[in-house]
């Protein structure tokens, strides 16, 4: 979690004020003992602000050794750039915080009265907060930012992916459970207002992913905005292959238009399919007038087989990204 500005003072305060009352310093009260005490509580604010910001660019990860995929996926929220920045500017941050401590830890050693000494860690106080609320939208940037990151899909860069696409109900959830034989993990996905279900079968020693994405590789890429966009190209840097799932009871003409704009937005090696065989009085003409390459029943299993066997056809001679 990136913690608030409000929260983040509020935590150094009282963690603070908790350290204080722990300290104890033989003598009488003096001004000089004062003057020690105030110094320890100022480096222990400081200590504490340090601690809180320095937790921040930790909770990221390394945006240069980032899978491109994941990768992709920031840039719809930001540029990486902008990212980079915002996080450094927390660094920068610190320095400031850095100074202002010694700024007071040095009129600390000039102050003559009780009242002085309150009034430099007033102005202490004072002077980290402006630098806070000065930088509210970095922590809020970076707060939002975390959120999303954190609950990224995982997908395993390792395997093979398989992506579905087609148009609604044209049967690829019912293909994801046939072709991997369980239930998908579920996992928003990022940016959009959709989920991301992600399957797994396994041939000989090699794993295929299997990927739906419903609401996203179903509709008109022109019908997304710039963000959705964004979040659907990076599936790019995922798909060794797309399985493209035609419905043969819906306008052909509308699935195909859906074909190219996919394979454009993805320009992975296509497998096309012509679902619910088992509705099909000659599904070799439905073939045909898809212009597919093999016809399956999702629901009955019936082609299913030979479709995971195309799959691994397909990456055999796969255009090697990740061999
Ligand atoms: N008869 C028949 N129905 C199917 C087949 N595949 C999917 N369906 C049905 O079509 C509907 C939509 O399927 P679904 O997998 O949810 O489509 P999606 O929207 O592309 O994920 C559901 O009612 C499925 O039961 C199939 O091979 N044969
Ligand atoms: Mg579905």
């Amino acid at each position: 979690m990136v913690k608030s500005i409000d929260t983040i003072y509020g935590t150094v305060v009282r963690k603070t004020n908790k350290y204080m009352g722990t300290v104890k310093l033989p003598g009488r009260l003096s001004i000089d003992k004062a003057r020690k005490l105030e110094h320890i509580r100022i480096k222990t604010y400081d200590r504490h602000f340090a601690e809180e910001l320095r937790a921040i660019p930790k909770q990221f990860p390394d945006l240069d050794r980032l899978h491109p995929f994941y990768r992709a996926l920031l840039e719809a929220y930001a540029p990486i750039d902008k990212i980079k920045e915002e996080i450094g500017r927390i660094r920068a941050i610190m320095k400031i915080l850095a100074s202002i401590r010694d700024e007071a830890l040095f009129q600390i050693t000039k102050a003559k009265t009780l009242a002085d000494l309150k009034r430099v860690r007033r102005m202490y106080l004072g002077r980290t907060w402006d630098v806070l609320e000065k930088n509210k939208k970095t922590f809020d940037f970076l707060r939002k930012l975390h959120r999303v990151v954190r609950r990224f899909p995982r997908v395993d860069f390792n395997a093979k992916t398989v992506v579905l696409a087609g148009f609604p109900n044209a049967g690829k959830s019912t293909l994801l459970k046939a072709l991997t034989g369980s239930e998908p993990e579920i996992a928003p996905y990022p940016f959009t207002t959709q989920d991301i279900r992600i399957g797994h079968f396994e041939h000989r020693w090699q794993k295929v992913q299997v990927i739906d994405t419903p609401g996203i590789l179903d509709r008109d890429p022109s019908e997304m905005n710039p963000v959705e966009l964004k979040a659907v190209a990076a599936l790019k840097h995922l798909a060794d292959v797309i399985v493209f799932i035609f419905d043969p009871f819906q306008d052909p003409a509308m699935q195909r238009d859906l074909l190219t704009k996919v394979e454009h937005l993805i320009r992975a090696p296509v497998i096309r399919v012509v679902n619910k065989a088992d509705l099909l009085d000659d599904p070799v003409s439905a073939k045909q007038e898809f212009g597919a390459d093999m016809v399956v029943s999702a629901q009955h299993g019936t082609g299913v087989d030979e479709l995971r066997s195309k799959i691994i056809e397909e990456l055999g001679w796969s255009h090697g990204r990740r061999d």
